[in-house]
């Protein structure tokens, strides 16, 4: 099986983020990943985790990363998800790839919406 794996551009604005050039409002970091909430919030409770390496999507991620990049990566959604106060009363995941889905910033991101009821999302 091969995977096409997506060009990084290492000045993209959450390389930028990791690298410290630009601030976030961190809600949550370990080795693996970093959590911070969206500038454009859209819910209550809108935060986005990131894997520390460099990959664009999920396919880039699932094809390169080492078992424990993936391992970390899932904990910290996780952990996140904990630390919001969102477990109980529900959250929303969402990430965006590739132009037909809007994906604006070209490294891997997962959002975390919540702190609300959200409407019934498919598409
Ligand atoms: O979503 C990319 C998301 O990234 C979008 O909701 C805005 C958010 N964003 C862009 N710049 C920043 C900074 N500097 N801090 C926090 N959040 C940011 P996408 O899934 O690519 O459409």
């Amino acid at each position: 099986m091969s995977a096409a794996v997506a060009a990084y551009d290492r000045n993209n604005i959450f390389a930028r983020i990791l690298r410290g050039e630009i601030p976030c409002k961190k809600v949550y970091e370990d080795e693996h990943a970093l959590a911070f909430h969206d500038i454009h919030p859209q819910a209550k409770i809108h935060v986005l985790v990131i894997p520390k390496g460099a990959y664009v999507s999920m396919a880039d991620f699932s094809a390169q990363a080492s078992d424990k990049e993936i391992a970390g990566f899932v904990r910290a959604v996780g952990k996140t998800a904990e630390i919001l106060g969102v477990v109980e009363s529900g959250y929303r995941l969402l990430a965006n790839h590739g132009p037909n889905s809007h994906q604006e910033v070209p490294h891997l991101h997962v959002h975390i919406f919540g702190g609300q009821a959200l409407g019934k999302m498919l598409a």
